[in-house]
């Protein structure tokens, strides 16, 4: 059998856990529409049956990264130091770009997708593509803020290519989200891309509508090296529950919340107490008793900088909190398969994404070599 190591690679917003939730056929990680999602990298593990005369069975072990950006705060060097340590162990990497994007530019946003024909704007020429406001061009100071935006983003690019050149596995380029852009516009952008860096293929793919996965899956396992698995075949991914959990909790705050209060805040489970008796399988449909199912207790804290995020956080009366609460324990609920009773509360940590200190306790690997040193020293 083939095995290996698939890092997702991409610049923010790219559509990188979409792509893994859609191959791995479940939600292993987070999605919202804005950048900055994933802020860890995460495993998820796929296993491909063989096809005869094709290729043989495979297990793929797809690693998530967060979005590609140049770092400003300890978070972001964290998010970057994920992004090297995805890199690290590898044995193949997908470089995602959002196909809607244009060309040398970041995303433009789905509700902006040109309709059509040569009029679509700047998908070829390098000439007017620039998402910046266009009212008063030709005064000076408007053209200087668009170029300096298309230098930026090309040097955000490039950025992303420095991460790939030299690495000594294969490269793919794998446009997404092609269910938003007809052929004609994908085209150029490939060739642009193409002529930035030496892929091993090219695979467009929509994970949305599920167009390409099977190209996708089958060119991976023909690039990888023969091995065994490296995870029980039955295993979805590396993360721990309970990380998954403050993950529905911090998605539920990046849906609910605007402004700087999703970057703000982080999530850390303080309580997590499974039931005593396994969950039962799932219920039969009009099985009656649901109040049967066991119940998980949880508690966890919503880390945020100021004093006015955690009004924003708890809401009038409570109700924003609430909200918040409601909606993760649904899904905290069918991911556990039981009961769920969920504690928040909302605790204000001073410019926590400037300390490189509790930056890395929010990672989850050090969480459970704390759990553990925890265990030995009762
Ligand atoms: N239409 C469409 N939208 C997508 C697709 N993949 C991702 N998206 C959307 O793009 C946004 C960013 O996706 P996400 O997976 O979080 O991007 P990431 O930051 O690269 O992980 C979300 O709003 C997704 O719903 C796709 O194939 N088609
Ligand atoms: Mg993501």
């Amino acid at each position: 059998m083939r095995s290996g190591f698939v890092a997702i690679l991409g610049r923010p917003n790219a559509g990188k856990s979409t792509l893994l939730n859609a191959l791995a056929g479940e939600k292993v990680a987070i999605v919202t529409a804005k950048p900055q999602t994933t802020r860890n990298r995460i495993a998820g593990v796929v296993e491909v049956a063989a096809r005869k005369g094709v290729h043989p069975s495979a297990q793929i072990v797809f690693v998530d990264t967060p979005g590609v950006h140049r770092p400003s705060s300890q978070l972001d060097r964290q998010m970057l130091r994920e992004i090297h340590e995805a890199l690290e162990t590898r044995d193949l990497v997908l470089v995602l770009v959002d196909a809607t994007r244009r060309i040398g530019l970041g995303p433009i946003s789905e509700s902006q997708v040109p309709e059509s024909g040569p009029g679509a704007p700047g998908f070829v020429s390098h000439g007017s593509e620039s998402p910046v406001p266009t009212q008063g061009t030709g005064a000076p100071g408007v053209e200087k803020s668009r170029e300096d935006h298309r230098a930026n983003r090309a040097s955000e690019d490039e950025f992303l290519f420095s991460l790939i050149r030299g690495l000594d596995c294969p490269v793919f380029l794998v446009p997404t989200k092609i269910d938003l852009v007809r052929k004609e516009q994908l085209l150029p952008l490939i060739d642009a891309l193409q002529k930035q860096y030496d892929f091993a293929g090219t695979i467009p793919v929509s994970a949305r509508k599920r167009d390409g996965l099977d190209v996708l899956l089958r060119k991976i396992v023909e690039a990888l090296p023969q091995g065994e698995r490296y995870y029980p075949k039955d295993q979805l991914t590396d993360q721990p529950m309970r990380f998954m959990v403050a993950e529905l909790i911090r998605e539920r705050i990046l849906v609910e919340t605007g402004e700087e209060v999703p970057y703000a805040s982080a999530v850390v489970i303080e309580r997590f107490e499974e039931p005593e008796t396994p969950p039962s399988p799932p219920r039969k449909k009009n099985a009656a008793e649901p109040a049967k199912l066991p119940l998980t207790r949880i508690a966890a804290a919503i880390y945020c900088e100021r004093e006015g995020q955690k009004a924003i956080l708890i809401g009038k009366g409570g109700a924003k909190l609430k909200a918040i609460g409601t909606g993760a324990r649904r899904q905290i609920e069918s991911l556990l398969g039981t009961r769920v009773y969920l504690e928040l509360h909302v605790i204000v940590e001073p410019e926590w994404r400037e300390s490189r200190r509790f930056v890395e306790s929010l990672d989850w690997r050090k969480q459970l070599e704390k759990l553990a040193g925890d265990d030995e020293g009762l």
